[in-house]
């Protein structure tokens, strides 16, 4: 693999998905799914969001990309992290402070995610630590420039990738779901999960 990137196939067993699921229903009651928008053109993202932390990371015309304490459209504190997940940071982060942030992506089965960089966060010395659920998809994952040469990953349910050194600013996107992959989440499809450190401990 680069440098940096951890890749663990099967990281979750059956019932810790299936506990990761019941405790995602919990957070999406509480921080309903929404719909980004790209900063300036408004277009939307195909991936609905939520989010459980202390911060949680949001995307509309007027303010762009950030991290925020409130839900955008409720209002409400972000639900908090749950323990399992907390538990997988200090499984798989090495990383002496809590994450902050655990970003919801939900992917129905057109969704996708463009070629990006994660830098919005002020402590990039912090690793990233994601966790897939339900449909499998196909990760991209290329250098620090944009331009360089890329390599693409099958990621099914319970897989776990923690992105450090290196690979923190590393493009990355999702080119594609492959529905029907799995029967974890029937009106999900697909769901990754990152828990992110945003201010320097
Ligand atoms: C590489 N999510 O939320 S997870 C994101 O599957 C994001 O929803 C994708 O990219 C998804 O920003 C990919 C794997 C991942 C997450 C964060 C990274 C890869 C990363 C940060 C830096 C480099
Ligand atoms: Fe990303």
């Amino acid at each position: 693999m680069a440098p940096g990137l951890l890749y663990r196939p099967a990281y979750l067993d059956r019932a810790a998905q299936l506990a990761l699921r019941d405790a995602l229903l919990e957070i999406i009651t509480a921080a309903p799914l929404y719909t980004p928008r790209m900063p300036r053109s408004g277009k939307a993202f195909s991936v609905r969001m939520t989010n459980c932390g202390a911060l949680g990371w949001v995307s509309d015309a007027q303010g762009g990309y950030r991290y925020q304490a409130t839900h955008p459209e409720t209002g409400f504190v972000w639900p908090p992290i749950p323990a399992p997940l907390l538990l997988a940071w200090q499984e798989l982060g090495q990383y002496p402070a809590p994450p902050e942030a655990c970003l919801v992506n939900v992917y129905g089965p057109v969704a996708r995610m463009g070629l990006h960089q994660d830098r919005d966060e002020q402590d990039l010395n912090a690793p990233v630590v994601s966790l897939s659920l339900g449909d499998s998809c196909v990760f991209r994952i290329g250098g620090s420039v944009r331009t360089a040469p890329t390599r693409s990953l099958r990621l099914e349910s319970g897989d776990a990738l923690v992105l450090s050194g290196a690979s923190r600013l590393a493009f990355h996107g999702v080119d594609r779901i492959t529905p029907g992959t799995s029967m974890l989440l029937p009106e999900f499809g697909r769901i990754n999960l990152t828990l992110r450190r945003v201010t320097k401990p």
